[in-house]
């Protein structure tokens, strides 16, 4: 599938060090080091009510993260999904009367134009599940084969506890949970750990028979159905980067059951780990809830630029919070983005002068992706009265992805 037009990002003098990140697994930092190329794949979204800050807030994380390994050198392959047919997609089409493809391909434009906007690295293959299905189907009936999936009237399921005795994943490797928290967050996001005839409660489907009304396709011995969720990503990412992937990446409330089960079908299809390193983002809040399609409580990429918002000033507001931390969105939070940007323009305009701020810059981002550290790095230079450094503007187009001068 087409993704959208990357911003230009200029090259910068020498290189920069290799970012350690927080990794959700081992609970530490974690330096995010290439094998050959970064292999980083971030879920990407479900196409419907797109783009709402908190998407925004999550791909702008690894968009500077892809920004810091180019800077550090290396070549990235970057691979993100669209979760184009799932049951939530399926219910609001049903509910608004509108086809769930022409749903889906307007909320996929709508996020390719605000992704374009807010000047985030494309990802290099941008794969809608619906793309993808044969592959999914090839890879659930190799799970069947090896006795690591079974059925259940029409669906199958993932063993869990025999794709722990056969590969190196086990439940819990990925999330460190306890059962009693995973079995709460399966029925929360879209597990069914209530369903009559599974092995395991937690055990995720991996393809799900035709249903009446539903979309479906053709499941050669699995007969007709569609992929389950954590399977599409597994194999999406197997199908284009080498696993173990450098960096999987997507936002908090991912970390179970998808990523963990993610985990669990790579390493039952490879025999290898899924990812060297699992980093989550922080969820953006609004109005004292996580920003949520289901919930409603949204702000728009899209609303904000047509109100006549600067890109770059929302840019800003995103860059201003830790991508770890959960935070939430107010009129003060883009006031100060604004301004930011008001000052630093004003500052790009000055005469050149000044100790050049790569240094520093490459320093503060290196470390789990310090954007706020970085952002004050500059503000510093801003207030200190002189004008930029030669190659302070270039460095911040690159590593901030803010262009102030044309
Ligand atoms: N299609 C699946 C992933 S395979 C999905 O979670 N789609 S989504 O549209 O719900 O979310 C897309 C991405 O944005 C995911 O990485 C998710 O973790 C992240 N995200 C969703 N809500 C928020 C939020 N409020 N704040 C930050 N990130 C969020
Ligand atoms: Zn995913």
């Amino acid at each position: 599938m087409r993704s959208w037009n990357g911003p230009e990002v200029p090259r910068l003098p020498g290189h920069g060090p290799l970012p350690r990140l927080w990794d959700t697994p081992s609970r530490s930092l974690v330096e995010a080091r290439p094998l050959a190329i970064a292999n980083l794949y971030v879920c990407g979204i479900t196409p419907y009510d797109a783009t709402h800050l908190g998407h925004a807030a999550t791909y702008l994380a690894y968009d500077t993260l892809v920004r810091l390994w180019r800077d550090a050198g290396y070549d990235v392959t970057y691979v993100q999904n669209v979760t184009d047919v799932d049951d939530p997609l399926l219910e609001r089409a049903t509910a608004t009367g509108v086809d769930w493809r022409d749903l889906a391909a307007s909320q996929i434009e709508l996020f390719r134009g605000d992704m374009q906007s807010l000047g985030i690295i494309p990802p290099d293959h941008y794969l809608a599940v619906t793309e993808l299905i044969p592959s999914i189907v090839g890879a659930v009936e190799r799970l069947v084969e090896s006795g690591i999936a079974y059925t259940v009237g029409t669906d199958v399921y993932f063993d869990s506890a025999a794709a722990a005795a056969a590969s190196p994943w086990h439940l819990g490797q990925e999330s460190r949970l306890d059962r009693d928290t995973m079995l709460v967050l399966s029925a929360e996001r879209g597990g069914d750990p209530g369903t009559p005839g599974k092995r395991d409660p937690l055990d995720p489907v991996l393809w799900r028979g035709e249903r009446p009304g539903e979309p479906s396709w053709p499941g050669g011995d699995l007969g007709q159905g569609r992929p389950g969720w954590h399977i599409e990503c597994s194999v999406i990412a197997q199908d284009f980067m080498d696993v173990p992937l450098t960096v999987q990446g997507g936002g908090h409330d991912l970390v179970f059951p998808h990523h963990e089960f993610t985990a669990g079908h790579t390493a039952a299809l490879t025999g290898r780990d899924h990812a060297a390193l699992y980093s989550h983002a922080g969820l953006v809040a609004y109005r004292g809830e996580k920003m949520s399609k289901s919930l409603g409580n949204l702000v728009l990429v899209s609303q904000l630029t047509g109100a006549g918002v600067d890109p770059r000033a929302i840019r800003l507001a995103l860059l201003a919070q830790h991508y770890r931390s959960d935070w939430e969105w107010t009129d003060a939070v883009l006031d100060a983005g604004i301004a930011r940007l008001h000052a630093w323009a004003e500052w790009a305009s000055r005469p050149s002068a000044g100790t050049p701020l790569l240094t520093d810059l490459r320093d503060a981002l290196a470390r789990d992706l310090d954007a706020p550290a970085a952002l004050a790095v500059v503000d510093a230079a801003v207030l200190a009265g002189a004008g930029p450094a030669t190659g302070d503007l270039a460095a911040i187009q690159a590593l901030l992805g803010v262009r102030l001068v044309e």
